[in-house]
């Protein structure tokens, strides 16, 4: 019979060298979110996506709630105007979006331009038509002066709790100084 001593001695030096396990903290970085955003190069951009994948974390200033966003960053090449839009020719966005843009992700106080219908762009009724692809006007466009090299974050959010599919393009215009000389 084994001395419990001897026993106790044998259990504590097994458990010596047994493998330990730690508790192991893993930080999951969700895409097209402030920490992991979706990168455009360049001045212009043209794609599609679903803010159903979004995290839920921003609001805009114009329209918001608790709906899921898309967060990307646009750094043009060049000084000019960049619209933004939901509402391209061949639309696949299907809810009611919101875009804004900043120039810190989380921090709404930086944020630039503020979009909900873009039909209503600056109360303008002669706006060309901003709709979904089921024909309702309340997709979002927005123009904004930039500045090249200047990273900024678009983020393309829901109006109240909505999200769903949407198109996004970057169109640009290259701001053009005139400089004239008397003589
Ligand atoms: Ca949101
Ligand atoms: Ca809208």
């Amino acid at each position: 019979m084994m001395n419990l001593k001897f026993a106790v001695a044998l259990l504590a030096g097994l458990l010596a060298f047994a493998p330990r396990s730690y508790a192991t903290t893993t930080t999951t970085t969700l895409p097209n979110s402030c920490d992991n955003p979706t990168v455009i190069t360049g001045n212009t951009y043209s794609g599609t996506g679903s803010t159903a994948t979004g995290t839920g974390a921003l609001v805009g200033r114009c329209a918001g709630g608790s709906a899921k966003e898309h967060v990307y960053t646009y750094t043009p090449d060049t000084t000019g105007v960049a619209t933004f839009s939901t509402c391209p020719v061949e639309t696949t966005t299907n809810f009611d979006t919101v875009v804004y843009l900043r120039t810190t992700c989380d921090d709404v106080s930086t944020e630039l331009a503020c979009n909900d219908d873009g039909q209503n762009l600056a109360y303008d009724p002669t706006s060309a038509a901003c709709n979904t692809s089921g024909g309702a006007p309340v997709a979002s466009r927005l123009s904004v002066p930039v500045t090249a090299d200047q990273e900024y974050f678009l983020i393309v959010d829901g109006y109240g709790k909505y999200h769903g599919n949407y198109s996004l393009s970057v169109t640009f215009v290259t701001t053009t100084t005139t400089t004239t000389t008397l003589p």
